[in-house]
């Protein structure tokens, strides 16, 4: 991720414990020659599921396969293994200075061989599973605007050394109007020698990514459709994991876990497979610990698929026609940003799943900030993208994006009454019924009496975040009237929430704090008394006061006296 407040994600380690093979063994599949299967023999893929028929993969349309052997480790070269490149302090200047083209260190990049070797770092139990020995073929689409060199071919020649090649059917890499020489005939002329089809297909003019894996889409004549991003290394037996979902139902789209290929050494790191995809009332997207009611419905089994409330965008698996079927993406949405949120909704909403494959691994260059241009302005355009999607799918809920987000109430959303019109046609359930069942942990307050500044009487003041991190005290500033910082939830669980965190009362003396919602009420529940105007702390009693005289900008927690610096009004005087 590269949007505003992007925080690149943690280099952490997978724990290898298994559990019980969640696919079925595939032995007991069929075994037939190459060609068409008759319909029947696909019933043995199907036992054990509630499906209805049209999520069934039409059966002449698979293929036999085998699996790829991983690729060797090549003596004395830097980063095999996936390992780190470590610079000559000669070169520190050089690499500092060229940073900046592409946000990562492309010294170290072009070092290391585009068929670099990697470990095989897939949990034990996931080496020895058995996959349908029939699966439908995918087309890999790329797209990128100003990529370097090393790091999309690198991601090519993973796909080409780790994909069972009867799968592949094509790699489709999408230039963006990249401004690279090298990305022009050099390109054409590099793909024409590789040993699997690669075609490289051009917008006319800057379209965003979105636009671009549109286009990218268009082409594909494979079943399935992959997406990747320009700078990823797939791992050993990525592919099949995937796949081998989409043949049991052909709604469900398939994530690898993301891992980190480090920005600056380019160290292949494992990630935790104990992630799983949320997002903020910015509609940021943002990884989350896998809760323990997920891990009850897979077994414990770390090895079985992924329910995830939303993908981080650039690196999945979709049946093509399902694609198409469930409205491929909002065309009216620029650049970068909005589409993975807009997606993820829009799958678990109009009555697909959303995984992530814990088996399939491929490796991302996670940036700190982005290299290229927002023609337009980068908040602006995605706030453009994030409003789309909150007013096409998230119902009431976006005031929470408008009320937090406020540059957002006046940008542009253009016309959306064709995405309105796909929800309609897909009979789609509410927003209500995704944050019920699909992501019950979101920090969207499910039911809630305000959202809205929260006034002192006394000093007029409002509570304010400050933009303060978890375990801050919550600040007293002037009410702008603007939202932002001083938009504060009371939900029908006590809670008095902004985005993540809570009002918290955990220290008794001292200022009241904003600590990471826990939702079990505690000290982090309050009553507001509408008549008495007070915000009374549950298991205490007492009562939030703006004290001018210990400091002058802090709330702190003190016997009720119904003095007017123990009252405020919840009252909106802004409009989202
Ligand atoms: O105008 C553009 N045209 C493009 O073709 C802008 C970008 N692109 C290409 C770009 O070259 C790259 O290949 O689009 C791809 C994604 O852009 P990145 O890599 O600069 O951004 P990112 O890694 O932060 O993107 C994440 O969020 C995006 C939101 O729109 C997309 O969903 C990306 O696919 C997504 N990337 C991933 O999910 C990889 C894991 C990162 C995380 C979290
Ligand atoms: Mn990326």
């Amino acid at each position: 991720c590269i949007g505003p407040n992007c925080k690149a994600k943690s280099n952490s380690v997978v724990n290898s414990d298994g559990g019980v093979n969640d696919l079925f063994d595939a032995s007991a599949a069929p075994r037939m020659g190459w060609g068409p299967v008759q319909d029947n023999m696909l019933d043995r893929f199907k036992h054990g599921s509630d499906r209805s028929d049209d999520t069934t993969y039409p059966s002449h349309l698979l293929m036999r396969w085998k699996p790829m052997p991983p690729v060797r480790e090549k003596r004395g070269k830097h980063g095999e293994g996936g390992r780190g490149v470590t610079m000559k302090p000669e070169q520190e200047a050089l690499m500092k200075q060229k940073f900046k083209e592409n946000q990562f260190n492309i010294i170290a990049s072009d070092m290391i061989s585009l068929n670099r070797s990697l470990q095989d770092i897939r949990q034990g139990e996931c080496k020895s599973k058995q996959y349908p020995t029939l699966m439908p073929t995918t087309s890999i689409v790329i797209v990128f605007h100003n990529e370097a060199w090393s790091t999309l071919l690198r991601t090519v020649w993973s796909v080409i050394n780790r994909s069972p090649r009867s799968l592949l059917k094509e790699i489709l890499l999408v230039d963006d109007a990249s401004e690279r020489d090298f990305l022009g005939k050099k390109l054409e002329d590099y793909v024409a020698t590789l040993p699997v089809e690669t075609k490289v297909l051009r917008t006319e003019k800057r379209s965003g990514l979105i636009r671009a894996r549109l286009l990218g889409a268009k082409h594909v004549t494979g079943q399935v459709i992959t997406f990747l991003d320009a700078h990823c290394e797939c791992a050993d037996g990525w592919l099949e994991p995937l796949l081998a979902r989409i043949v049991l139902n052909r709604k469900t789209v398939v994530c690898p876990v993301i891992d980190v290929i480090s920005d600056d050494t380019f160290e292949y790191v494992t990630a935790s497979d104990m992630t799983w995809g949320g997002f903020n009332w910015k509609l940021n997207f943002r990884w989350y610990r896998v809760p323990q009611r997920e891990m009850t419905r897979r077994n414990q089994d770390r090895t079985a698929p992924l329910r995830t409330p939303t993908m981080a965008g650039g690196l999945f698996s979709i049946d093509k026609d399902y694609f198409y079927q469930l409205g491929s993406y909002d065309e009216g949405m620029d650049i970068w940003g909005g589409e993975n949120l807009e997606m993820s909704f829009r799958i678990w909403m109009c009555g697909g799943t959303l995984e992530i494959s814990p088996c399939s691994h491929v490796g991302h260059v996670f940036r700190k900030s982005t290299p290229y241009t927002f023609p337009g302005g980068t908040s602006h355009i995605v706030n453009h993208n994030n409003a789309r999607l909150a007013e096409v799918w998230m119902d009431e809920w976006k005031h929470f994006y408008y009320a937090i987000n406020p540059g957002a109430s006046n940008v542009e959303v253009g016309d959306v009454s064709e995405r309105l019109a796909l929800r309609e046609k897909l009979k789609c359930k509410s927003f209500r019924w995704y944050l019920e069942n699909i992501y019950p942990e979101s920090q969207m307050p499910l039911d809630y009496y305000y959202l809205g500044e929260i006034k002192n009487v006394d000093s007029q003041q409002c509570l304010d975040t400050m933009s303060r991190k978890s375990g801050e005290k919550v600040g007293m500033s002037y009410c702008h009237g603007l939202g932002g910082n001083q938009v504060f939830a009371y939900t029908k669980r006590s809670q008095i929430m902004s985005d993540d965190n809570c009002l918290d009362a955990s220290n008794i003396v001292g200022p009241v704090s904003l600590i990471r919602c826990h939702g079990l009420e505690g000290n982090q529940a309050w009553v507001y008394d509408s008549k008495e105007m007070t915000i009374k702390h549950k298991t205490t009693d007492q009562c939030l006061e703006h004290s001018m005289s210990a400091d002058q900008y802090a709330a702190i927690l003190n016997e009720c006296d119904g003095s007017r610096s123990q009252q405020w009004t919840m009252k909106s005087n802004f409009h989202w």
